[in-house]
């Protein structure tokens, strides 16, 4: 019987981590596409998480074993979204800004990035600017990544830039924001190359300026 993707979404909410795990295992063994798997399972069950703590129906611990049953489900889906990356497009550094521990979404940006054949170096989450400095000298990235989910720490985002400046690197790589709260506006104002909606639209969208 076909893998039901709703079921999945549920079990995310009620965060059965082995079971979201074992089902995506199963629904990739049954051959469903894996972006299928993503949204309609995995990315459907965190929307109403979401929701839920918006409104206040469901707290951070409840909310951290649904993140932990989503990043049980992209472990099985991760190899067969990087599968169809053949040549390496370039590299790409990314991270999540200071005072920022949301990862999932940036995770799944990067994994979209292998997925299209960049060399993605995932520097992690809570980061100081200079790390991001430091990574963009050390790797020589075509591309820099950042990630914010809190209206918060979206300004650490125009700090990097402003860094990079300072750095005398800033032209030598583009940069791409993204994150819930984050808008095509707000990149602009900041001095981004590139914002990324979704992690879906922000490889082509990174690909055309890397392309131009
Ligand atoms: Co947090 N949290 N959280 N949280 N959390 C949000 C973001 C929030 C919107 C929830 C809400 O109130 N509705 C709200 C932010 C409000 C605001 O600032 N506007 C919020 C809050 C308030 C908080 C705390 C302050 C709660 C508290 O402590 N009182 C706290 C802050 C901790 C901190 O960071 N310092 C907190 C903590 C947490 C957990 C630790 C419990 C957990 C994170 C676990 C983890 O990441 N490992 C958590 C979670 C899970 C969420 C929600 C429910 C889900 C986020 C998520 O993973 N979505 C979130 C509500 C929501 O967004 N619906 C919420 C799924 C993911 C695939 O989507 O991350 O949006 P997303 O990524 C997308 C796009 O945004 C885009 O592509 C991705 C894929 O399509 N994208 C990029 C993301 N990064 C990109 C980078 C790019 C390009 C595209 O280029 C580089």
């Amino acid at each position: 019987m076909a893998v039901d993707l709703g079921q999945m979404a549920e079990l995310l909410i009620a965060g059965k981590v082995d079971d979201v795990e074992k089902m995506t295992e199963q629904a990739i063994d049954d051959g469903m596409d894996p972006s299928d798997i993503l949204q309609k399972g995995l990315i459907a069950g965190m929307d109403v998480v979401g929701q839920r703590f918006k409104a206040c129906d469901m707290f951070i611990p409840e909310v951290l074993r649904s993140a932990k049953a989503m990043g049980a489900g992209m472990k099985q889906l991760r190899p067969k979204l990087v599968a169809s990356g053949a040549k390496m497009a370039g590299t790409m550094v990314i991270g999540t800004v200071k005072g920022d521990l949301h990862d999932i979404g940036k995770n799944l940006v990067g994994m979209m990035f292998e997925g299209a054949g960049f060399q993605v170096v995932n520097l992690g989450i809570d980061l100081d600017t200079q790390v991001f400095v430091d990574a963009v000298k050390e790797h020589k990235p075509e591309l820099l990544g950042m990630s914010a989910l809190l209206t918060t720490t979206m300004p650490k985002m125009g700090e990097v830039i402003n860094a990079l400046k300072e750095a005398g690197v800033r032209d030598q790589v583009k940069v791409m924001v993204g994150g819930a709260p984050v808008t095509e506006e707000f990149a602009k104002e900041i001095g981004a190359d590139i914002y990324g909606a979704n992690a879906a639209s922000s490889v082509d969208k990174a690909k055309e300026v890397l392309e131009a």
